[in-house]
């Protein structure tokens, strides 16, 4: 039975999944959420998420959410299909330390920060509301500190483990696909980005994959599709 999504095309977090399956090259469906009546908030979705978010994932009756946890499911279950992305068991027990310290840097060193900054700069004007610019300005403060920590962990390593790329390099993909948007511009503004030249290697490659491209492509044609069935 083909894997299925629960989830939107423009959710970061359905997005990390949707990453992880192309990296993996697993078939799957996705089922995008109906919006327009909070399809999440309803209880036949707190059965499958007690958070009321999106996304989950059902896999042959088994049901997962949270899509970092999704997407280390994806790499233990097929682990035949696509890149390794977590150290394999003999890399050994510091290799395990190490990619865990690079997978809570993404989630606690960038995400809520830049999540802070988005709110602000794309989800309260969708919602009608104003963004709080000194509070923007405070938290991108805050960014740059944290890309000075990135420098100095990227200076002497490829990726965020080291010399190859694992779930937690790929985890950013999904907030940095909406830089420009949020017109964060730490990374693209020639002055600020002189600071931290590897993190802009670094990013430059993130960027440059293809599923990235093709999740955008993607997510932007099932928007086209579903406007003009409502029109
Ligand atoms: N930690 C969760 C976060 C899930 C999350 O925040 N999902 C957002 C969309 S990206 C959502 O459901 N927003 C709607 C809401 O919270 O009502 C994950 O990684 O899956």
């Amino acid at each position: 039975m083909t894997l299925k999504v629960h989830g939107h095309p423009q959710s970061t977090s359905t997005r990390r999944v949707l990453l992880i399956l192309k990296e993996k090259k697993i078939p799957y469906e996705l089922i995008s959420i109906d919006w327009a009546v909070a399809q999440h908030k309803q209880p036949e979705w707190l059965q499958f998420h007690p958070f009321a978010q999106i996304p989950y994932i059902e896999d042959d009756g088994f049901v997962l959410y949270e899509s970092r946890a999704i997407a280390r499911y994806l790499v233990a279950a097929y682990p035949e299909e696509g890149p390794v992305l977590i150290p394999a068991a003999e890399a050994g027990v510091k290799a395990h330390a190490l990619f865990e310290q690079a997978v809570a840097v993404e989630a606690f060193n960038f995400d809520p920060t830049v999540a802070a900054i988005l709110t602000e700069r794309l989800y309260k004007p969708f919602a009608g509301l104003t963004p709080d610019e000194a509070q923007v300005a405070v938290l991108v403060g805050q960014l740059e500190t944290k890309l000075a920590g990135y420098e100095r962990i990227l200076t002497h390593s490829k990726y965020l483990t080291g010399e190859e790329v694992t779930l937690a390099d790929l985890f950013h993909v999904p907030f940095l696909s909406l830089f420009g948007a949020g017109k964060i511009d730490v990374l693209t503004d020639e002055e600020k980005a002189k600071k931290w030249p590897n993190v802009v290697r670094y990013v430059h490659w993130l960027a440059s994959r293809r599923y990235l491209i093709h999740i955008d492509r993607w997510a932007n044609d099932l928007l086209e599709r579903e406007a003009s069935k409502s029109i």
